[in-house]
C-alpha cells in the first residue's frame, strides 16, 4: 500500500507545480497606519503579490498607481484590503488618492 502511495505523489506533485506555474510566487503584506504604507520601499520578485491591509481606527486610503491606472481606485476602508501581482519587472511608484503626501514604491527584479 505505501508503495502505490509514493508513486501517486511524485506524479501528483509534478501536476500539481505546472497547474499552478508559480508556486514560488510570494505575497508581501503592506500595512496602511497612520497615514503612512509600512514599508514605503518594498522589493519584490515578478510575479509576486503585494497586499496592502488598512489597519487604521476610522481613515480610509486607496493605493493609486497612476502610471498603470488613469482613474482612482476605489478606497479602502479600515479592516479592508486591496491586492495586486505584479507580472512586470520595474519601478512602480504609488500614492493615496485622498493624501498624495503618502507615497510608496514597489520594485519588481
Ligand atoms: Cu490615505
Amino acid at each position: 500500500m505505501k508503495k502505490i502511495i509514493n508513486k501517486l505523489a511524485a506524479p501528483l506533485l509534478l501536476i500539481s507545480l505546472l497547474v499552478c506555474g508559480n508556486v514560488l510566487a510570494k505575497e508581501h503584506v503592506v500595512e496602511i497606519y497612520k497615514k503612512k504604507f509600512i514599508p514605503a520601499e518594498l522589493t519584490i520578485n515578478l510575479g509576486d503579490t503585494v497586499i496592502w491591509k488598512n489597519i487604521e481606527k476610522r481613515q480610509y486610503h486607496n493605493v493609486w498607481f497612476q502610471q498603470l491606472f488613469k482613474e482612482e481606485p476605489e478606497y479602502i476602508f479600515p479592516d479592508e484590503s486591496y491586492q495586486l501581482t505584479f507580472n512586470d519587472k520595474g519601478e512602480f511608484p504609488y500614492l493615496c488618492g485622498p493624501h498624495p503626501k503618502m507615497t510608496g514604491t514597489i520594485t519588481v527584479k
